[in-house]
Formats: C-alpha cells, structure tokens, sequence
C-alpha cells in the first residue's frame, strides 16, 4: 500500500512513528511542511523536516518533542558571548551539524529535495522524506505594532510561535514566497500514485495549510481519487500541544474538531477522526459531507498511536 502523509512537526512526526508500526509493510512518502525554516547564523534550518527526520531515526529530544536527545549548548553561548542572537532560538551543538551540512550542500547547488534525502541516509526514518518545495517559502505571522506604519507589523513564524509564544493576536498568517514556488520533485507523482493521503494530527494552518498553499498540492490530492483521512489536533476544544488555536483564530477558524474538518472540507477530506470526547461533533461533521468517527486519539505511547494509525487506514477502506 503506498501512502501519503502531509506532516509539521511533532504532531506530523508522532503519527508517523505510530503509522509505521501500524503498517510496517506500506511504502510511506511524507511531504513535510517547510514555511518554519529560518535562516540564522548564516545557516538554513528547517524544524519541521528535523522533528520527522529524527523522531523516525531515533535522534529525537524525546519529551521535547524537537532537537536532539542528549543536546549540548556550547555554540549557542559562544554566540551569545560575542552578543549574537537571537537567544530566543535553541540550536544545540548536534542540531548545528545538520544545518552546517545543510546549507553546505545547498551553498555547493544541491536543491533541497536532494540535501533531505542525504541527511535521511545517516538516518534511516523508514519514509521517504520530501520537502513540500525546494523553492523558499517562509511563513510570516501579522501582529500589532504601535511604532510600525499601519500600526502592524510581520514577522517570522518561529518569532511568533517561539519569542511571542502565540501571546498577541495574529491578524493575519501568510506563506510568503508559496504562490510562486513549485511542488518539489516527486511530490506530485507521490500524490497521484498514492493508494491513500492522510492528514495527521498537525497544525491545519501552519504546517498542513502551509502544504496546501504549494500551487497544485492540493489540486493533486484533489485528483488523486483516494481516500483522504485526517486526524483531528483539536481534542476537547483545544490544541492537545501548543498554540494552534491562535493560528486558527487568525483565519477564523474556530479551535474545534469538527471546525477544522471545515476548514479542509468535503472537496478535499473523504473522512476525520475525532476524539473520543468529542463524539457530539461526529453528526456536524458527517452533515458536511465527510464521514466521521471518534476514536481515542491520545499519542500518549506507540501503542495507542499505532491504533490512531489503523484507525485512519480503517476509515480510509470506508469511503473508498
Ligand atoms: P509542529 O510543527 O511541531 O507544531 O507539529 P505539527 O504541526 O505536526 O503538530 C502540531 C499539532 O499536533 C498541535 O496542534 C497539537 O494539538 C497536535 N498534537 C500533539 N500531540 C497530539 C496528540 O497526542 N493527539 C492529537 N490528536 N493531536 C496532537
Ligand atoms: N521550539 C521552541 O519552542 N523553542 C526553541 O528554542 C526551538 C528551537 C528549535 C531548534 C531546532 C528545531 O528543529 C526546532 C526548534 N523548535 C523550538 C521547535 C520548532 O521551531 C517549533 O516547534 C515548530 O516549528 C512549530 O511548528
Ligand atoms: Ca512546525
């Protein structure tokens, strides 16, 4: 069976985890989110391609849920005692030979399709990892800014997300750079060779949205005539991690699961999962045309995320 899996980070890369052992025969092709790269220190950082590549390779900060297990912070104060921030971001010294080997290989001409796929050879996830566009596309946040022209200013998603914490209201989010970048080699053949796409319980605005927003991702998926499955990230009302409930307002979503299956709609999703406590949102969902289950849906340890997993294949079998 070949599936397709649209994945952020921690949330993309748990269910991956759980996807694997639930079907360790599938071929899995994963099209990770690339609006939170960020540039610093010269160097090219790309979280969500990180989380997955090492949560599936075995190198994850595990209760972190991103950067390496067993991380030193040397470079980081050495920066910081030449007064060279920001201090806000966290790259440990292990993290750092990644992003030097990174942009090394994309200084020499590598596009970044080819330099993931590198970086996955040390580390074996068991997926076949592809950047979502090799093109640079760069998630920006529009916040309130007294001192700015208009009164608002833009900044960097992972400014937002991590300096701010999600703390001021987000106007707007954009996906800077995505109207002009292109699906990166494989991408869409992945797609239209797929038995299945599933949607794993990752933020919808900024790392699925985000996927979508590549010109002819979605119009692929669309296409494609499999099942389309996703998992809801709202549990209860609420993101279970995180801050997805402020990205969402930004796009006037409200932070409920069946509010998100929405967002996708029925022209794109075939079938959502749900959790357990929010069984009353089944009927809403299923009235927009997109049939609906509520299972446990809890990553608390890889046996209940592998049942996540068969979950999403089961309902998948349902509506195809
Ligand atoms: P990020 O890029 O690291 O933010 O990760 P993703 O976008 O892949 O996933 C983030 C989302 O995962 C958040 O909105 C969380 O609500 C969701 N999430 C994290 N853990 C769980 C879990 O155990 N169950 C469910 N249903 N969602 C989860
Ligand atoms: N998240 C944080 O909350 N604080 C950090 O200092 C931080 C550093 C960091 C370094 C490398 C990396 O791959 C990820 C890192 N993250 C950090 C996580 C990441 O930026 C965000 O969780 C996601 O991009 C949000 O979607
Ligand atoms: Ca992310």
């Amino acid at each position: 069976m070949r599936i397709v899996v649209l994945a952020g980070g921690i949330g993309g890369a748990r269910f991956l985890r759980g996807l694997k052992s639930a079907a360790p025969d599938a071929d899995i092709t994963v099209i990770g989110n690339t609006g939170d790269d960020i540039h610093l220190f010269g160097l090219k950082v790309c979280p969500d391609l990180d989380t997955v590549m090492y949560t599936l390779g075995g190198g994850i900060h595990e209760e972190q849920g991103w950067g390496r297990a067993d991380e030193t912070f040397a470079v980081k104060g050495e920066l910081a005692a030449y007064g060279v921030g920001p201090e806000w971001f966290g790259l440990g010294d292990r993290d750092f030979a990644t992003h030097i080997v990174r942009t090394q290989m994309i200084g020499a001409g590598y596009p970044l399709s080819a330099v993931t796929e590198a970086l996955c050879a040390r580390w074996q996830p068991g997926v076949r990892l592809l950047p979502m566009s090799d093109d640079r596309v760069e998630t920006h946040v529009l916040i309130d800014d007294p001192e700015a022209d208009g009164g608002r200013r833009a900044v960097h998603f992972q400014e937002y997300w991590v300096r701010l914490r999600a703390s001021v209201p987000a106007h707007a989010v954009v996906p800077v750079g995505a109207e002009q970048s292109k699906p990166a080699p494989g991408v869409l053949e992945a797609i239209a060779a797929a038995d299945v796409v599933l949607f794993p319980p990752s933020n919808p605005v900024v790392s699925v949205g985000t996927i979508l927003a590549v010109p002819g991702i979605r119009e692929a998926i669309a296409d494609a005539g499999v099942p389309v499955v996703g998992l809801s990230p709202i549990v209860g009302d609420a993101p279970v991690r995180g801050m997805a409930d402020k990205v969402l307002a930004a796009v006037g979503v409200e932070s409920t699961a069946a509010a998100v299956a929405a967002h996708y709609g029925s022209g794109l999703l075939d079938g959502w999962l749900v959790d357990t406590v929010d069984a009353d949102a089944t009927a809403e969902v299923e009235a927009a045309g997109i049939r609906c289950r509520a299972v446990p849906l809890m990553m608390t340890d890889p046996a209940a995320t592998a049942q996540m997993a068969r979950e999403a294949l089961t309902l998948a079998e349902e509506v195809r």
